[in-house]
């Protein structure tokens, strides 16, 4: 019986699974392989994961990036996970888009507090060219404190992309949040395509990307692998690659969706790792409900980023202490830039 056990193990551990060239990430994986390393066993995948992982990156280093809400709620969009689309009932309220001053200010208190990146967000559907003179403003506050500077505004143009290039913004995050199968029972407002023209707008403007999804959406495994799949195929790899566990927000169509079993949301970042392994792959939304252990084993799996602050856009993130005492007994330490 055991042997049978062994040999049914090692037939998997030879499947048809690659991993990237260490000298060239690949761009032509097919959702099968991706698919058949989710299948690996878990230590296998862990293992293939941390070794593609110390080919790129010191695996002691933890990039760490502070998000603010520049502007909150009555978005447009109907993303069923957000707690900011006017469709739904949350109680976020929709204010107007801070001042360049408030923003610079808050991303002062950031960077003292040991943020690398700052990250503004915006429940936009789109970015209007009237709001770019005030965003410009604060883009190039921000850069000036020394920061890298990110922003998540909706959809882009070519020429708005090159604008805010222009004005100092470093990385733009619009992610694809899911596998193409199941985009449609997430979203309606807008198509896949939509996102992956704004992707290529950021890129040909010349700004690295940030572009990942959310699981725990009542998405399968094959959707996972899709959206992964997704990633590592496009032009360019996302330069940073966000995976959120679903913050579950009453009021939305997705509060009650059946958590990801933590097992599997390691095998997701493993998977990430493998397939995009120069992308620094962020451990995003969801850390406030995953205990010590289970980011240890992600930062274990190829993670190497995550947000602090104790909030994130309109939901909590853990507290500036537990997530010093936690990277100080996994003996980690903030990225060098
Ligand atoms: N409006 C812009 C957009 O959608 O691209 C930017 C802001 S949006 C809040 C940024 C990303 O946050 C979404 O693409 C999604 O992946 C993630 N996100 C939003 N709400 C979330 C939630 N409740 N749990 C986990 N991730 C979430
Ligand atoms: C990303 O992938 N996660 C961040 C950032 N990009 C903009 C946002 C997480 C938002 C979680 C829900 C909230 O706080 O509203
Ligand atoms: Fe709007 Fe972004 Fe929320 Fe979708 S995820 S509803 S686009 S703020």
């Amino acid at each position: 019986m055991l042997c049978r056990d062994l040999s049914a193990i090692k037939a998997l551990m030879n499947a048809p699974v690659q991993i990237a060239d260490p000298a060239q990430p690949r761009h032509d994986w097919r959702l099968e392989e991706v698919e058949a390393l989710f299948d690996l066993p878990f230590a296998e995948l862990v293992f293939r994961a941390a070794e593609t992982h110390r080919r790129w990156f010191d695996p002691t280093e933890v990039q760490m990036s502070q998000l603010l809400s520049v502007k909150t709620g009555g978005c447009a969009e109907n993303c069923g996970y957000c707690s900011q689309s006017a469709a739904f009932d949350t109680g976020v309220k929709a204010e107007k888009l801070m001042a360049a001053s408030d923003v610079i200010a808050a991303a002062m208190q950031a960077k003292a507090g040991g943020a690398q990146r700052f990250c503004m967000g915006a429940a936009w559907r789109d970015l209007k060219d009237r709001d770019l003179p005030k965003l410009a403003a604060m883009i190039s506050g921000v850069k000036a404190l020394g920061l890298e500077t990110c922003a998540t505004l909706g959809m882009l143009r070519p020429d708005q992309a090159a604008a805010l290039k222009d004005a100092g913004l470093d990385y733009y995050n619009h992610n694809l949040d899911t596998g193409p199968d199941y985009y449609d029972q997430v979203v309606t407002t807008r198509t896949y395509q939509d996102r992956l023209d704004t992707l290529a707008a950021v890129r040909d403007a010349g700004m690295s990307t940030c572009c990942g999804g959310i699981v725990g959406m009542g998405e399968t495994r094959r959707d996972r692998a899709g959206l992964l799949h997704q990633l590592a195929t496009l032009p360019a790899h996302p330069d940073s690659l966000p995976i959120n566990d679903l913050m579950p927000v009453p009021g939305t169509p997705l509060a009650d969706s059946k958590a990801i079993d933590p097992l599997e949301f390691v095998r997701m970042i493993a998977v990430a790792r493998i397939v995009c392994p120069k992308a620094v792959v962020r451990l995003s939304a969801g850390r406030e409900h995953m205990s010590r252990e289970l980011q240890a084993l992600c930062f274990l799996a190829g993670a190497n980023s995550i947000f602090v602050g104790s909030k994130l856009l309109t939901t909590a993130n853990p507290e500036k202490s537990d997530d010093e005492a936690l990277l100080a007994d996994l003996g980690m330490r903030p990225m060098t830039m």
